[in-house]
């Protein structure tokens, strides 16, 4: 499978990435439509088709590349376990209990069509059913059973309470409350960061990576994790969908701590360009097969949505 160099030309690399993406999501999606009911089923297929930037599945698949995987059909099988957990944990957010959201990705949410229940059922199968794919496709991949067990207890590790569902946590118990950005920090590298640092470990130790290249994957991760939310921040600020009043101003309307209300508008882009700075050293001693990670991170703090 060949793919588009990227530099100069990110826009047609990630275009030809989601194609492969949707096709393995979709591959992942009938598998699990056929073990489990009907109800929960068709939830699961509105939640995970429903679009977005497919952002955790291409760092994999990146990432895998980078650490000197030849990419193919079961690299995007290992995605898919990625856009389970992410789409997983946004039906929840969805649901009244928490964000209460009737729209996602300009669609009806999933509880909205198929009822608070079923959501709730589906969102927690997804979250063993991500596990198993992650391992069933690291397998595929010609991992052996221990680093297949790494794969899928990285994946559950940045989903759990010391990271996604953690980070959730730490949002809602900060609700109505100053956050100093310390707390901030920790807030989001839980709740976007862990997820999205996993995408790229997973890609990485699929691929084989040694420990030394699979720490230098995780800094990266690190770093354009929290560049992607102090860019989110300013997009809801200063982005096209903001100034069209699309995008609803985000945590900042919702009264929710961000970057540039704690440090000003100015010092967070400056914050965002150093993270990338230090996603790029972290990967610098990296052959052109790492080309689409570099040109990645520049594109999280430079894209308009
Ligand atoms: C019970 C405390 C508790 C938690 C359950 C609901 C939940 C788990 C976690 C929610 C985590 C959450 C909403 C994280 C936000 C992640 C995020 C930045 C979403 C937007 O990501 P993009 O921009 O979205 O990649 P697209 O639409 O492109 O996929």
């Amino acid at each position: 499978m060949t793919t588009p160099s990227p530099p100069g030309d990110l826009s047609s690399y990630l275009d030809l990435q989601r194609e492969h993406v949707e096709k393995g999501i979709e591959r992942a999606v009938t598998h699990w439509e056929r073990r489990l009911a009907p109800d929960v089923a068709a939830a699961i297929r509105h939640g995970v088709t429903s679009g977005g930037k497919r952002l955790r599945p291409i760092l994999c698949v990146a990432a895998f590349e980078a650490c000197g995987g030849e990419v193919d059909a079961r690299v995007y099988d290992l995605g898919a376990s990625l856009e389970m957990i992410h789409a997983y944990s946004l039906m929840h957010d969805d649901l009244p209990c928490m964000d209460d959201g009737a729209l996602r990705r300009g669609r009806a949410t999933t509880h909205v069509v198929y009822g608070e229940d079923v959501t709730v059922r589906a969102g927690a199968a997804m979250i063993p059913a991500a596990a198993l794919q992650a391992l069933r496709a690291s397998r595929a991949l010609g991992c052996g059973e221990e680093r297949a067990r790494r794969v899928a207890a990285t994946l559950m590790q940045a989903a759990g309470a010391g990271g996604m569902v953690g980070g959730q946590w730490l949002d809602l118990l900060g609700e109505g409350r100053a956050l100093e950005a310390d707390e901030l920090d920790d807030l989001h590298r839980r709740k976007t960061g862990a997820l999205l640092t996993a995408s790229l470990v997973i890609g990485g130790l699929s691929a084989g990576a040694s420990a030394p290249v699979e720490q230098a994957v995780r800094e990266y991760g690190r770093a354009i994790g929290l560049a992607f939310q102090i860019a989110d921040d300013i997009l809801d600020i200063e982005g096209e969908e903001a100034l069209r009043g699309k995008r609803g101003g985000g945590d900042a309307t919702r009264g929710k701590a961000t970057y540039p209300a704690l440090v000003g508008l100015d010092k967070a882009k400056g914050e965002a360009q150093r993270l990338v700075q230090e996603a790029l050293d972290a990967i610098a001693s990296f052959s052109r097969q790492a080309d689409p990670l570099r040109e990645i991170a520049r594109f999280i703090v430079s894209r308009k949505a």
